[in-house]
């Protein structure tokens, strides 16, 4: 047997396998079994690379313990091509609902059509899709990614009111995903016609501490006067000052920092004087989210998009009355 042929035995292999662990998962019985208990909710998340990730993940665990849904929970790794296997275990399986967090806004089409034509209703969070049928899916609640771009800008535009010359750098999350596309433009349309503000650096730190940490030593060797870093959350920000407190350079002072996630590791750097600005993307969205698989699995619509709360920490803040942010 040549690779090829071995690799699509093993691909469907590791189909099956999965389908069994799911029926295993849902203990004795078969598809047809009427004694299936309750809502039972297929959640594909794309991984764990940030502390807010896994709030965001426990957010949704302990939502449905709560509401007693059987929850199929895959963990992608951080790989598209996963998180569709994970989605079509989930047809077979013949779950009531589906929810995904996408970890890129492309090549979703073929997999939310399959599960359109199964039936099953498609609940997107966090994360958005690019598609030219909003008919694949009943509806997102997740973050509004160009508002928390906005807000970045704004704070800045007030801290540098009348400077001359702003020399921005950005670390952006991972490529393709809608949350980083959203910060970037956001940031850059609130920045229109204010030219004393440029982008003189902007790369992909994949929303990971150690990429942070890892772009920031090589912008210090490639541009010897930065006045911002806005990263577009708190792990590389972490990852950026872990590479400051190597120079004798003094984060929040020498260099204005602008983070978005909110994790308490950001907000004690912001008490510290080390970052000055901390945009919150709420990552706490698991009983909205069961609450609205929920009305999905009795054929009640759902909002077409929801987004969540978020506020603004900046240095101009009284800080001590910041809630533990739990995350
Ligand atoms: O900002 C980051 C996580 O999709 C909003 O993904 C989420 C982002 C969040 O890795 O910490």
């Amino acid at each position: 047997m040549n690779g090829h042929a071995l690799r699509k035995c093993l691909h469907i292999l590791s189909l099956l396998l999965m389908t069994g662990l799911l029926f295993s998962c849902r203990g004795k019985g078969t598809l047809e079994d009427s004694s299936r208990e309750g809502l039972i909710l297929g959640f594909s998340q794309i991984g764990a690379e940030s502390a807010w990730r896994k709030c965001n993940t426990s957010s949704v665990k302990e939502a449905a313990e709560e509401a007693g849904v059987q929850l199929l929970f895959e963990n992608a790794e951080q790989k598209q091509e996963n998180q569709i296997k994970a989605l079509r275990s989930f047809i077979v399986y013949q779950v009531d609902v589906i929810a995904f967090v996408p970890i890129v806004a492309d090549g979703w089409d073929n997999v939310l059509k399959e599960a359109k034509d199964a039936g099953i209703p498609v609940l997107i969070t966090d994360r958005k899709i690019n598609t030219a049928d909003p008919s694949l899916y009943a509806g997102f609640i997740g973050t509004d990614s160009k508002q928390e771009g906005r807000e970045g800008a704004r704070f800045l535009l007030k801290k540098f009111a009348g400077t001359e010359k702003v020399r921005i750098v950005e670390i952006q999350g991972t490529e393709g995903s809608s949350v980083a596309i959203g910060r970037s433009e956001g940031f850059r349309e609130e920045l229109e016609g204010h030219d004393e503000f440029e982008i003189i650096h902007s790369v992909s730190g994949d929303f990971l501490r150690s990429r942070g940490y890892e772009l920031m030593r090589d912008i210090l060797k490639r541009h010897d006067h930065i006045d911002v870093i806005y990263s577009h959350n708190d792990g590389m920000t972490l990852g950026v000052l872990d590479a400051l407190r190597e120079t004798n350079l003094i984060p929040g002072k020498d260099i204005v920092i602008v983070t978005i996630d909110a994790e308490q590791a950001a907000i004690d750097a912001l008490i510290r004087g080390e970052v000055n600005c901390v945009i919150e993307c709420n990552p706490k969205m698991g009983p909205a989210i069961i609450d609205l698989a929920e009305k999905l699995s009795r054929g009640e619509s759902i909002p077409p998009l929801q987004h969540v709360r978020e506020t603004v920490f900046t240095e101009y803040d009284d800080l001590s009355s910041i809630e533990p942010r739990g995350y």
